[in-house]
């Protein structure tokens, strides 16, 4: 049976609209929370094949998307070459700030398959597991936004520890930037081997930067890695994640390369079916908080999305994920209402 999601993404789109939704596995979920109980840590549940598999096919049985994701983190990655990462209850991500050359000289690619293996093992039982039609989706964090937590230490609102060590330091955030790349690169395409039919790059964080510098942390690096992915895995679409570009979103597409794009919420859809969705597939864009509320607002919005992009290849997502709070039988309407349409 075909992949509808990977068909659309490669540019032919049938009847029905795929559809999958940013943290679809997580907090709102009890059957997720059940398991998260059993693990000590987060990282230690990203590192849990059995489990990190478990977590992912759940939403899969109770709604059926076309699209199932792995569970793991944007900061495997860091963990990975080196750097020390843990979550902490209330705070979110924690590390130990990469800052200086001497932190930098820390980090290394050498051990980092070693390291993180455990999630390519669960890339390929969940390739084994998963329904013939439903498409595996592989992922990792765009080095600009995994950046911001590394030199950071931590999430933040305004990355200004990030910023600025781009600015004052071009040089060391450079490197930053090209060992991220490299790593991203290979964790990606070892993703692909596992079984990946898609991979996901995602800049959460990419919104309100000047404009050479969007060309400088966001735009490059990303093209850089969707160059060296392509090399080693050509027939494998990649989609791109630039949160909140605004105004450069156009030519984050243009020049990227990537072959389908995320939306978020704020991008209007008719300027999104003219200029966007006539140069690659789009994902996208419900606001998560309207799934929160339910209702006829979120089946009339629905259908307003579907409507809007029904000209070309979409993909059906929200415009960012899922927040805890949101109740499980909205998400069941969501599923229907989508399962409704057709184009
Ligand atoms: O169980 C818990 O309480 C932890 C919550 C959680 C989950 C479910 C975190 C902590 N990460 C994840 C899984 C996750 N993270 C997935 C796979 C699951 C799915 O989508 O179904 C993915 C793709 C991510 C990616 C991720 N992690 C991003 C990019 C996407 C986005 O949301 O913008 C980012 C920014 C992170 C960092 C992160 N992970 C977790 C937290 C609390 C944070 C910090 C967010 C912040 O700084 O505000």
């Amino acid at each position: 049976m075909a992949k509808l999601l990977l068909e659309t993404l490669r540019g032919n789109p049938g009847e029905k609209v795929p559809f999958w939704f940013m943290r679809q596995a997580g907090r709102y979920l009890p059957e997720y929370r059940e398991v998260r109980k059993t693990v000590p840590t987060f990282m230690d549940f990203c590192y849990d094949p059995a489990k990190a598999t478990e977590v992912t096919l759940q939403p899969i049985r109770r709604y059926g998307m076309d699209g199932a994701i792995l569970f793991a983190d944007i900061l495997v990655v860091p963990d990975g070459l080196g750097q020390k990462v843990w979550f902490e209850t209330g705070l979110g991500p924690q590390l130990d700030p990469v800052a200086t050359e001497a932190s930098y000289s820390q980090l290394s690619l050498s051990g980092f398959h070693e390291k993180v293996g455990n999630v390519y093992e669960t890339v390929s039982r969940l390739s084994a597991e998963l329904p013939e039609n439903t498409t595996l989706i592989g992922f990792a964090g765009a080095p600009w936004t995994v950046a911001t937590y590394m030199i950071g230490g931590q999430g933040s609102k305004d990355h200004a520890a990030a910023r600025q060590l781009g600015y004052s330091n071009p040089e060391l955030f450079g490197k930053i930037l090209n060992l991220l790349v490299d790593a991203t690169a290979e964790y990606l395409c070892k993703q692909i081997e596992a079984g990946a039919d898609v991979v996901q790059i995602f800049d959460s964080w990419s919104a309100a930067l000047p404009e050479t510098m969007f060309d400088r942390w966001v735009i490059e690096p990303t093209k850089a890695i969707v160059e060296k992915v392509r090399a080693k895995h050509s027939e494998t679409p990649i989609i791109g994640f630039p949160r909140l570009a605004g105004a450069l979103l156009k030519k984050y597409v243009l020049e990227t390369g990537i072959d389908g794009v995320s939306l978020d919420t704020g991008v209007p859809l008719g300027w999104a079916a003219d200029e966007i969705q006539t140069e690659v597939c789009v994902q996208g864009n419900l606001d998560p908080h309207l799934v929160v509320a339910g209702g006829e607002m979120m089946v009339s919005e629905t259908n307003r999305i579907l409507e809007s992009l029904k000209g070309g290849a979409h993909i059906f997502n929200l415009g960012h994920g899922f927040v805890p709070e949101t109740p499980p039988e909205n998400v069941a309407l969501l599923a229907e209402t989508i399962k409704a349409f057709n184009r």
